[in-house]
């Protein structure tokens, strides 16, 4: 089975361009890759932060995925720093990476802009390369993000084929090595649709974790009275009916776009609905539509933790059946949401241990790989 692995960085609260960007996609391709998701705590120490929260956003975090459907029958989960070889490779990779293809970075340029030289940290430079690590060294065949990491991509990709070059193929064999291709060269997996939610305030910027106003995104734990609130204040024009793509209307072609992501419909289906609208017909459509499809996330059963519970031998196992949004549930997990995933913190341990173990099997392999090719003496 193809390999595909993504993640999140543990700042701020995660918004529905994270959702839509990536993990909404990430629930469908469990069924069919095998997969693995990690909560990004490396990444999220390169711009100024609060230490005393990171191991709670890093909960959060976990606990968002397995609220949102990843399933851990399915994916492991885990957090990068629980395997160590994210951090060796990227020392190794840095190595190999030419200083020009980091300055060109816009994500660097953008945030270190915003900082001031003096406040700038090394690792917001050499994140990419951190990027980079993370998917080679699972030999990922697919990374699902959205648009805004596409240059990371193609600097990931271009970094796997320099190592192949520099130490797996022809010049390392002509050396006397073994040759090959040390790392397989990932694609990225870009939603049609979604892969740039823009900000409620500004249709022109993306939606950001980091943007200072609240009032720029939803949040996925955002409660049905703040989503109706936002939805009613945000950015809209006075243009006559309502059109996807219209370069004069971004706010437009943004809400439409979220409402046919969240509505599950096509893009004919919403221009046949909502072109003769007004916003203030089409603001409640979406508020419902939004309500609708983010409340389960705060409201819904996890299979996996139903089945880990069972495995267990916790109390629940063996209650009497009931249904909950139409699939069975023991009755006394009835509420398993966010809240009970963060409360549980012996189920997220073991959900994350697990999964770190899975990965750095799978991540030990590729870094004995790496070493060999570098030149490191065996241990
Ligand atoms: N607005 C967005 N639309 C679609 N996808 C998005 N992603 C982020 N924003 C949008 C995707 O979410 C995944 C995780 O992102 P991240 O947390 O690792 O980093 P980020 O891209 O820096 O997220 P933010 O919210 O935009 O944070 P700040 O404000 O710090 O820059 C990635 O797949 C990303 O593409």
């Amino acid at each position: 089975r193809k390999r595909i692995v993504s993640g999140v960085q543990p700042t701020g609260s995660i918004h529905l361009g994270n959702y839509l960007g990536a993990i909404k996609n990430w629930i469908s391709l469990q069924n069919d890759y095998e997969t693995l998701f990690f909560i990004v705590d490396l990444h999220a120490i390169t711009l100024p932060y609060e230490a005393q929260q990171l191991p709670k956003a890093t909960r959060a975090t976990a606990a968002i995925y397995l609220a949102c459907g990843v399933d851990t029958s399915k994916a492991s989960v885990f957090v990068q720093s629980h395997v160590p070889a994210h951090a060796e490779l990227m020392w190794m990779l840095s190595s190999a990476t030419p200083i020009g293809w980091l300055n060109k970075m816009i994500q660097f340029k953008e945030k270190s802009h915003k900082m001031g030289d003096e406040n700038v940290g090394v690792g917001l430079l050499t994140y990419p390369v951190l990027m980079a690590s993370d998917i080679l060294l699972y030999q990922s065949d697919l990374v699902p993000v959205g648009e805004d990491q596409k240059q990371h991509m193609e600097l990931t990709r271009d970094l796997a084929e320099r190592v192949n070059y520099l130490y797996g193929g022809k010049k390392w064999k002509k050396m006397g090595g073994r040759g090959g291709a040390i790392f397989k060269v990932p694609e990225p997996l870009i939603p049609p649709a979604g892969a740039r939610v823009m900000s409620l305030t500004d249709g022109l910027s993306k939606m950001s974790k980091s943007a200072p106003s609240d009032q720029s995104r939803i949040n996925l734990l955002d409660t049905k009275d703040v989503i109706v609130n936002k939805i009613r204040r945000c950015k809209t024009d006075s243009f006559p009916g309502l059109d996807f793509d219209n370069r004069d209307r971004p706010e437009c072609n943004n809400l439409l776009s979220v409402y046919q992501l969240v509505a599950g419909k096509t893009k004919q289906e919403v221009t046949q609905e909502c072109q003769d609208m007004n916003w203030g017909t089409f603001k409640p459509l979406l508020t419902d539509a939004l309500i609708d499809h983010l409340h389960p996330i705060q409201d819904t059963v996890e299979s996996s933790k139903r089945k880990m519970v069972s495995s267990l031998r916790e109390p629940g196992c063996g209650c009497s059946i009931i249904t909950h949004f139409g699939v069975p549930v023991l009755s006394s997990l009835l509420k398993v949401r966010y809240e009970e995933i963060m409360s549980d913190s012996a189920y997220l341990d073991r959900v994350l241990v697990e999964g770190a173990s899975k990965a750095a099997d799978i991540a030990g392999a590729t870094l004995n790989n790496v070493r060999q090719a570098m030149g490191f003496l065996p241990r």
